[in-house]
């Protein structure tokens, strides 16, 4: 599988990685390539800019793989090997600058891209092979692309003489993920390897981010090729527009100067654009009110005055019946999505909608746009900025003072809050709460799907973006503790709890052992109420409280009925990680503080909390948000004053 043309007996790598008897890396190969840029650097969509034409060197598909990867800049790859993948482990065994982490399930390794791209804002790497191991990237892909974040997920295919024949461990993985991808490619000549690699990067990064995947036929990994770099390439049709259109910004300027009940609809692309700066400085500007969709918590911190809180099936009163009542929308990165607008004929009623985001097929997509603004969103609110002033300096501003008086109103009367419970078991709202407070906001918090996701979203402080990771989209239990560990590996220096469920844990955390063995301390709190608690909820609410296969701690009957299986502190230790439990209010910041002082392991604290807690405040799926619920049977009175 080595190059023989180039093999020269050891090699001292910078790394010390000298394998006697070895060919030498892609990079190194790579290295003697005139017109070498840095890793990182390269800009394959500036190769005639930069003369003379570098000379190709002789190698294998799989080592133009590797090289290709260390050229991007990639410094993490998370996968499993098999068969159709094996020639590209090969090189990658050699690799300086590639870090392989191997996760114990194809799922972990797209989740933990995933969470790395989150924090980082650089694609994430994930690798697997043909047929099983590629369908497992399934679920994480279709997350990845719900949540818009750059992922590129490289398969070995079966060798391309085999494709189509029902080939052992062969699936059609591009054929499949053709909805759940931003794009994808199937590779079966080598000389293509390098091109399509560096084209997914940046499909992946540019415009509204996205996961890419990249199948690569196990003959092309294998053959011989001439690899290049920097690599031309040309995608047509791919032209993501970020620059807004001036005219359209200037009428979105006029409008939101005439509203008298405006609000900032802000959704997880302001954090992709990296546009949280420019976002206070817009709500400042303005004075308008602020909303903070589930995603994008952190795009605005929690703690300015202006921010609402976040909308939706779960969100505030004040932030919900701000969108309600309001006469203007201004929609940033933001989609309309259903568990945000609830019944959408009947949402925000009365608004005219300005709505930016890069991808214009969002536009209008839910609810009619009045001013469309395709761009990405920091250009966009940087040029609002400039014709808000304008229009202040035209004598035009908006006075909201009314408007604020209603909304401290419902803010005064319906806070978020929670009752403990009277049995004095614990509150799961509290143990999140004390996480947050003793974590601090710049620590990460990674969420799974369920109860404790809505209550880490609401009851943390989220004040910087980057810093809140969860599956907004696609809901993928599981999601947690592969996302945390590919976070810590992007953010190596950031204290990162993952707040999980104990449904949702069970599903992915095998991955302890992965972050055990390759030194990822991250924390864990399962918040473990014994049951898949958000569907439990919708059966106390709306299946007349028949528990229809919802328990996880309770055998029907016999012997095992009522115990703890599995045992979560066990099972942390089994892993190599600490495993502590709480069952007191009174121990909670102490066990944290415990896990916070393990510096060299993951922790694992198992929280025994009550069974029935519940989400407030909740609009039911399918009704208008109009109908939103403070507790079981209470509304809200819209007509509160101060
Ligand atoms: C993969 C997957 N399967 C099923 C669901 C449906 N579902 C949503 S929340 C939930 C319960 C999650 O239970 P747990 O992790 O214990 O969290 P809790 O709600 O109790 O906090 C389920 C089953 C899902 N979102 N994802
Ligand atoms: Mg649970």
């Amino acid at each position: 599988m080595t190059d023989q043309t180039t093999t020269t007996g050891s090699r001292t790598g910078p790394a010390g990685s000298a394998r006697p008897g070895q060919a030498p890396s892609p990079r190194d190969l790579a290295a003697r390539a005139p017109g070498r840029e840095a890793a990182g650097e390269a800009n394959p969509r500036r190769p005639d800019a930069d003369p003379p034409a570098p000379q190709p060197v002789q190698m294998t598909g799989a080592q133009a793989l590797v090289a290709a990867l260390e050229r991007l800049g990639v410094d993490v790859v998370f996968g499993i090997p098999g068969g159709a993948i094996l020639p590209a482990y090969d090189p990658l065994f050699d690799s300086a600058s590639v870090r392989h982490i191997l996760v114990r399930h194809e799922q972990g390794a797209g989740h933990a891209a995933a969470g790395y791209a989150q924090v980082t804002g650089r694609p994430g790497v994930c690798m697997a092979t043909s047929g099983p191991g590629a369908t497992n990237l399934v679920t994480p892909l279709a997350d990845a692309y719900m949540d818009s974040v750059p992922v590129v997920a490289i398969t070995g295919q079966v060798p391309s003489s085999l494709i189509g024949t029902d080939g052992f461990q062969e699936a059609d993985i591009a054929g499949i993920t053709l909805p759940i991808t931003k794009h994808n490619f199937l590779v079966t000549r080598p000389e293509d390897i390098a091109r399509t690699v560096a084209e997914a990067f940046h499909v992946a990064s540019t415009g509204r981010p996205g996961p890419v995947l990249v199948d690569i036929a196990k003959d092309a990994l294998q053959a011989k090729t001439q690899f290049r770099w920097p690599v031309p390439f040309d995608l047509p049709g791919y032209h993501p527009v970020t620059r807004p259109h001036s005219r359209q910004v200037r009428e979105a300027a006029r409008m939101m100067m005439a509203a008298s009940r405006p609000v900032l609809y802000v959704g997880g692309g302001v954090i992709k654009a990296e546009a949280s700066r420019e976002l206070l400085a817009l709500a400042e500007l303005t004075g308008m009110p602020v909303v903070t969709t589930l995603m994008a918590r952190g795009a605005f911190p929690s703690s300015h005055s202006q921010n609402l809180g976040m909308p939706g099936m779960h969100g505030k009163v004040a932030a919900v019946g701000a969108l309600q009542k309001a006469d203007l929308l201004v929609a940033l990165g933001a989609r309309f999505d259903d568990r945000v607008t609830g019944r959408l004929d009947t949402f925000a009623p009365e608004a005219a909608v300005i709505h930016a985001d890069i991808d214009p097929a969002e536009i209008s997509k839910n609810r009619h746009a009045e001013v469309p603004i395709v761009g990405d969103c920091r250009e966009v609110i940087t040029e609002l900025l400039a014709a808000v002033e304008a229009e202040h300096e035209a004598g035009h501003k908006a006075d909201l003072s009314a408007w604020w008086s209603q909304l401290d109103a419902w803010r005064a009367t319906y806070p978020l809050g929670y009752d403990d419970p009277d049995d004095g078991s614990l509150s799961p709202q509290y143990v999140i709460e004390r996480i947050g407070k003793l974590a601090g906001p710049d620590a990460v918090y990674v969420a799974g799907v369920g109860q404790h996701q809505m209550w880490a979203a609401q009851f943390i402080d989220h004040e910087r973006p980057r810093h809140w990771l969860n599956s907004g989209g696609l809901g993928t239990m599981g999601y947690a503790v592969p996302a945390a560990m590919g976070a810590k590996v992007g953010a190596p220096g950031s204290k990162v709890w993952a707040i999980d469920g104990d449904g949702c844990f069970q599903m992915t955390n095998q991955e302890l052992a992965t972050c055990a063995l390759e030194g990822i301390p991250i924390k864990v709190a399962v918040i473990n109420n014994g049951n898949l608690g958000m569907v439990r909820q919708w059966q106390t609410l709306f299946y007349n409280e028949r528990y229809s296969h919802t328990d996880l701690d309770r055998a029907a009957e016999g012997e095992s009925a009522g115990t703890r299986i599995p045992d979560f502190v066990k099972l942390a230790e089994a892993y190599g990680c600490v495993g502590l439990r709480c069952e007191t209010a009174a121990d909670v910041d102490a066990v944290i503080q415990q896990a916070a002082d393990i510096k060299d392991r993951p922790v694992v604290i198992d929280f025994i909390v009550h069974r029935d807690a519940m989400v407030w405040p909740m609009v039911a799926a399918g009704t208008s948000n109009d109908d939103i619920k403070v507790a079981r049977d209470m509304a809200p009175d819209w007509d509160v004053t101060e």
